[in-house]
């Protein structure tokens, strides 16, 4: 029995299609997706109804939430489906109840023990002793802020590193850092607000949003220990490589495939090394950025 652990999707159906072809699934194999299979590239009901086929031949096909498929489960809750966002509208009118139910009904990490391998979306904390519950449910009612950095978290802060933080005056809002590398706009300020902007220290290892990552930050798995074992992950697409991004105890597949990069995966069979499968992206779908 072979497992084939594949990178974030979004919607890229050509690409999955040749890549599990290039697999040879046989019945008993397994297909399992780090997540993020919808959204920003062309075909996402594509991608949903691929993976469901082979389902009927015998082959066992699981995934793990991603950012995307949260967000549209919260959207499809808080709004029961009265104004979401137009690709999601759209998304969900294309699929029959059954596919969206499967999309959108799957946990937050799952662990194959026969190669000891365990699949994430986005990444974990280094502090943590336990993993939140797989139950999307459940975690989101009991542990809603370590699911949500489990299906975001891409870079800690390293050490020593200070901050422009800029705080909106007049909306109550949070102080927002920004990113010192990237030159960022700032926000702007509300009618009646203005900005106000300093320099902060943040504590290493502290969990930064895509807009707040510069230089001196590292990735999640650089200060990962493998207390949960090898993590397969998702999330950060790894542009500059043609190759799963190893690191110590865990392995990105994000090799973005939407932005024109790679559909990446691993092989995984017990007794042997993982092997790296790939296909190459039949055009930039999207760019990466901010
Ligand atoms: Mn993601």
């Amino acid at each position: 029995m072979r497992t084939l652990i594949f990178g974030d999707v979004h919607g890229c159906a050509s690409e999955l299609r040749a890549l599990i072809a290039a697999f040879d699934p046989r019945p008993g194999d397994r297909l399992v997706s780090v997540g993020d299979l919808i959204r920003k590239g062309p075909d996402s009901p594509g991608v949903v109804r691929t993976l469901r086929g082979w389902t009927e031949r015998g082959v066992r096909v699981e995934h793990v939430l991603g950012n995307h498929e949260v967000h549209l489960r919260r959207s499809m809750r808080s709004e029961e489906g009265g104004s979401l966002e137009r690709d999601l509208r759209t998304l969900v009118e294309a699929l029959t109840e059954e596919e969206l139910e499967w999309l959108l009904r799957a946990p937050l990490h799952l662990h194959d023990p026969s190669v000891d391998a365990r699949v994430i979306h986005a990444g974990v904390m280094p502090g943590w002793t336990t993993l939140p519950d797989p139950d999307p449910a459940i975690a989101e009612r009991w542990d809603a802020e370590r699911m949500d950095t489990m299906v975001r978290v891409r870079s800690l802060a390293g050490p020593g590193q200070r901050r422009r933080v800029t705080k909106v005056r007049g909306d109550g809002g949070r102080g927002r850092t920004l990113d010192l590398a990237l030159d960022l706009p700032l926000p702007k300020a509300p009618p009646g607000g203005h900005l106000e902007i300093a320099e902060v220290e943040v504590e290493e290892g502290s969990f930064l949003g895509l807009r707040e990552i510069g230089a001196g930050d590292v990735n999640w798995p650089t200060l990962y220990d493998g207390r949960f074992g090898h993590l397969y992950f998702g999330h950060q697409p790894f542009l500059k490589v043609d190759a799963p991004m190893r690191f110590p105890h865990a392995t990105g597949l994000d090799l973005g495939c939407v932005y024109g990069g790679w559909l990446a995966a691993v092989v995984l069979e017990p007794g042997r090394e993982p092997s790296p499968l790939l296909v190459a992206a039949e055009a930039e779908y999207s760019r990466w950025g901010f």
